[in-house]
């Protein structure tokens, strides 16, 4: 199996006001009620990152259906797992950055699917993840083809797994061109949640992205194919909002194709009801035998990535903690626990499908993470912060979760980036970089990528970090910080950057802007 491949204080307050809660505690800062933690500002619009909304900002009814999907909210991903079962090998489109060796671009990395399965063999694997990772609980095909270019396999996996496993939410993920011969069927097996991938709404934009659809037992090309493409996903969605079907949009961001005309998408999907929009970068290699990687397309810089996000803030709701995942994931997003459960070993498990089991289990979950937001808002409330101007700053930070800068440097595989400005925290995303530490040593040929995946960065917060490292960071103009080892990382944010400005302020340290950061591509170097 080929796995991830390529991818002067005051008082608190109005401050920490802007910090918007993601379960809907609220939190007193300071005299200032309605203020809570965790990394979203209201700004403009909606919050970002998945929604961080809480039970507060939505119905009762999709409150339920988003609370512990680890997609559709940021919170939540930190908690609750998903995973994938790969019943739909066959695709009824060809986009110009996938390769059907590989797995499904819309959802999932471009690495090889371990096991196709059947959907009796979908469904025992479903039992048997669902047994041993009891905070599972969500179920998604995304491939690796198009879920809806095989229905019979699709939703025969979906139908025994609503009868066998009642308390597992069913999602599925598609191109979108048959998505409207199957609204029923999605309805009547209670798929509470779709993911279409759009990346056009222009048939101009689509025939630089669609070379040909197969569609009414009749190959379509370019402008023709992406004309109906549009049309066909328009009305899917629009469908789907009616009958209250929570949606999520995909985007592949392609600079020089679809760049500058993902804001008027995410105006679209917003405008026809769309729940979320996750814009993801292009991940396009030579390697992987993709027509753009054998052009040589390229994705987008974290910069580039980050303007286009920043622009559609205030239209549908952004996601911005997707990991791209593989067809097959099973597991936390940003971990990958499908080779625990190949056919094979799952033949060897007592699995037993325990309900009230996992219901205690979650329950004890649900406990953690109301404890956990409580601890961060009483972290948050001590926190004093100046008035907000116009600098702003990202920081990277590594966690091992729990909210908090609590892993090491050198164990990172990835690193969470936050927005900072005197007043608030934003989480930005995540990004994937080599390990550093292999086997107990500093690889230190590693460290120039891990500096250029964050290189945008003027800090970045670790709860441990070596000397090497700590230079070369240096050297790079990022700070290294880890005297906020185990502190909530919002709190720790908003501390280092009152006295970063107190730094500049004194003349210290000179305040410069930082460059632009590289978003990883190819396969990535773990111990
Ligand atoms: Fe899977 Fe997709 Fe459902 Fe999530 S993934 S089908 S909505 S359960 Fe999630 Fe993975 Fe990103 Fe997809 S992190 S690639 S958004
Ligand atoms: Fe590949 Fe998915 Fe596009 Fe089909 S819809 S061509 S499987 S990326």
């Amino acid at each position: 199996m080929e796995s991830t491949l390529d991818t002067a204080s005051q008082n608190a307050s109005p401050s920490l006001s802007r910090l918007k809660p993601l379960t809907g505690i609220k939190i007193e800062v300071a005299g200032q009620p309605e203020s809570s933690g965790c990394g979203t500002t209201g700004g403009e619009g909606k919050a970002s990152c998945g929604t961080s909304d809480g039970p507060d900002d939505m119905s009762p009814e999709v409150w339920e259906k988003v609370k512990n999907h680890p997609c559709y909210s940021e919170e939540a991903h930190h908690h609750y797992a998903r995973m994938h079962v790969a019943v739909a090998p066959a695709c009824n489109i060809q986009c110009n950055y996938c390769n059907r060796k590989y797995d499904c671009s819309n959802e999932s990395r471009p690495g090889v699917v371990s096991q196709k399965l059947t959907p009796d063999q979908a469904v025992k694997k479903v039992i048997a993840v669902a047994s041993e990772i009891p905070q599972m609980t969500v179920l998604g095909i995304a491939g690796p083809g198009d879920a809806l270019a095989s229905p019979q396999k699709t939703f025969e996996t979906f139908r025994q797994l609503q009868e066998q496993a009642p308390d597992i939410k069913l999602c599925l993920s598609t191109n979108g061109l048959m998505l409207p011969d199957f609204v029923d069927e999605i309805c009547k097996y209670n798929i509470d949640h779709v993911t279409i991938t759009i990346n056009m709404i222009d048939a101009e934009v689509g025939e630089k992205i669609y070379p040909w659809i197969f569609y009414n037992h009749k190959r379509y090309y370019g402008r023709e194919a992406a004309q109906i493409l549009t049309e066909r996903q328009m009305l899917g969605l629009e469908m789907l909002t009616a009958r209250g079907v929570l949606t999520k949009i995909n985007s592949v961001l392609i600079p020089g194709v679809n760049d500058k005309h993902l804001y008027e998408v995410n105006r679209a999907v917003k405008s026809r009801g769309a729940f979320l929009h996750n814009i993801m970068p292009l991940i396009s290699e030579a390697e992987h035998g993709t027509v753009y990687g054998l052009t040589g397309q390229r994705g987008p810089s974290a910069q580039e990535l980050k303007e286009v996000q920043d622009a559609c803030m205030g239209g549908a709701n952004l996601m911005r903690h997707c990991r791209q995942c593989r067809a097959d994931a099973v597991g936390l997003l940003g971990e990958d626990r499908s080779d625990e459960f190949t056919l094979d070993q799952i033949e060897q498990m007592d699995v037993v499908y325990d309900l009230e089991k996992r219901r205690a289990y979650q329950e004890n979950v649900e406990a953690e993470r109301q404890a956990q937001q409580n601890a961060k808002h009483a972290a948050l409330a001590t926190v004093t912060t100046s008035a907000e101007d116009n600098m702003k700053v990202l920081v990277a930070v590594a966690t091992t979760g729990g909210g908090k800068v609590n892993e090491h440097f050198g164990h990172a595989t990835e690193f969470q980036i936050h927005e900072i400005t005197t007043t608030s925290t934003t989480f930005v995303g995540h990004r994937r970089v080599d390990l550093y530490c292999q086997g107990g040593f500093g690889e230190d040929e590693q460290l120039p990528s891990i500096v250029n995946a964050i290189n945008d960065c003027h800090a970045v917060l670790v709860a441990k970090i070596g000397a090497c490292p700590r230079d070369e960071l240096l050297a790079a103009g990022i700070e290294p910080v880890d005297a906020y080892a185990h502190e909530f990382i919002e709190k720790a944010a908003l501390t280092w950057f009152a006295d970063y400005r107190a730094r500049v302020a004194k003349g210290e340290i000179v305040h410069k802007e930082r460059g632009d950061a590289a978003i990883r591509q190819g396969a990535f170097m773990a111990a």
